[in-house]
């Protein structure tokens, strides 16, 4: 712990008899000083997610570190991790050892958190997930937190909605079958298929990095489904997607967490009309806090916020939060106070912790309308 304002560099306490000034040196004013590590998918195919995400964590630094004044000071130490797992594993070693930070924020894919949160909860270092929305993520230990919404939660309401609002009946799903995310999201698409009673006429796969996909798409169309079921990143999902319009799809196409990002548009242009997805924040929600989050993103950086940016903006808010109820820059400390969350309201909505600190909270349906997303309803 470091001492952020002294008085003539003697820390010691006031000598008795030496008082009259009213001003007690007490330690309550110590500024806490606290070095957050943020391991990001900042470079590569999936960029995108980690320059929103430190978009939205740098806007949260300011505002905190102004309102927090005195009390508790941030400072973040972003690594690059290529959106790979020993690129995260080697960040979250640097950040743990070198640089000595109190806790670690990221990294973005679930595959990462899954290589590298062990390393953190074996160092019993709080790593905090922001978007890592896979199935089994807090599994990895005590020292392992989220707030992303888990696919489990969030695909099976835009299914619901899907089916209520399109009438599926018949899906056919593809999906990245080297990426530990999109496993998981066509799993859990599958059972929820099932769940809905929906007949499943098709099922095909791909690698990330693979920039074909007639073979598959052209197979899946000729099984005649109402809807595609995409779970991918953003840049082979939109590729998908576009490619499935090209040859004439024109069912329902629905993807997980991977969509929610404006490359989409970028990649799949046109193509994305009507691609419904769901997620915990939309900048179009009519909310004082989310308005105001909006508003202070715009001026900053000159476009909306996506999710990815949101739940990033919250996370620093819970670090802050914790932080000063635990009153010292402590990891041990730092972890009780997060596992004691159980309630937090964020610019991504009311959230829940579960006991195995899972958050429980609300997806919202979008749909892909004019290049950007709106509310499906
Ligand atoms: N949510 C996904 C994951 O957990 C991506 C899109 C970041 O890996």
């Amino acid at each position: 712990l470091m001492v952020g304002c002294s008085s003539g560099g003697n820390t010691s306490a006031p000598a008795a008899g030496e008082g009259g000034s009213g001003q007690a040196a007490s330690t309550d004013e110590q500024e806490i000083q606290a070095k957050i590590g943020v391991v990001g998918f900042l470079s590569g195919s999936g960029a995108a997610y980690g320059e929103a995400q430190k978009a939205g964590l740098e806007l949260a630094l300011g505002e905190l570190n102004e309102a927090n004044k005195g009390k508790l000071k941030i400072e973040l130490k972003f690594e690059d991790s290529a959106g790979e797992k020993e690129g995260a594993i080697n960040a979250v070693n640097k950040l743990i050892n070198q640089d000595n930070v109190v806790a670690i924020i990221g990294p973005t894919l679930s595959g990462e958190m899954f290589a590298a949160g062990p390393v953190a909860n074996e160092a019993e270092t709080p790593i905090f997930g922001i978007s890592n929305t896979s199935e089994g993520i807090n599994d990895i230990g005590e020292y392992v937190f989220r707030n992303s919404l888990p696919e489990s939660i969030a695909i099976p309401t835009a299914m619901k909605a899907a089916v209520e609002k399109n009438g599926l009946k018949k899906v056919a799903l593809i999906h990245a079958s080297n990426d530990d995310f999109s496993v998981n999201g066509y799993k859990v698409m599958k059972a929820t298929a099932e769940k809905l009673g929906l007949e499943i006429t098709g099922e095909a796969t791909f690698a990330n990095g693979d920039v074909d996909f007639s073979a598959q798409l052209t197979k899946l169309k000729q099984t005649n489904p109402d809807a595609l079921l995409v779970s991918a990143l953003y840049k082979e999902g939109s590729m998908v997607v576009k490619k499935a319009r090209e040859l004439g799809f024109t069912g329902t196409i629905l993807g997980g967490n991977g969509f929610n990002n404006p490359k989409v548009f970028e990649i799949a242009g046109p193509a994305a009309e009507g691609l419904i997805v769901a997620t915990p924040f939309s900048p179009e929600k009519k909310d004082d806090k989310v308005q105001a989050f909006v508003k202070a993103f715009e001026a900053k950086y000159n476009k909306k916020p996506d999710q990815f940016a949101a739940q990033a903006y919250d996370s620093l808010y819970i670090m802050s939060q914790s932080l000063l109820a635990a009153g010292k820059a402590e990891r041990e400390e730092l972890r009780g106070q997060l596992a004691q969350l159980r309630d937090f309201t964020g610019v991504s909505g009311k959230l829940s912790f579960d006991e195995k600190r899972n958050p429980i909270g609300d997806a919202v349906v979008v749909v892909a309308k004019e290049g950007k997303f709106v509310p499906f309803e």
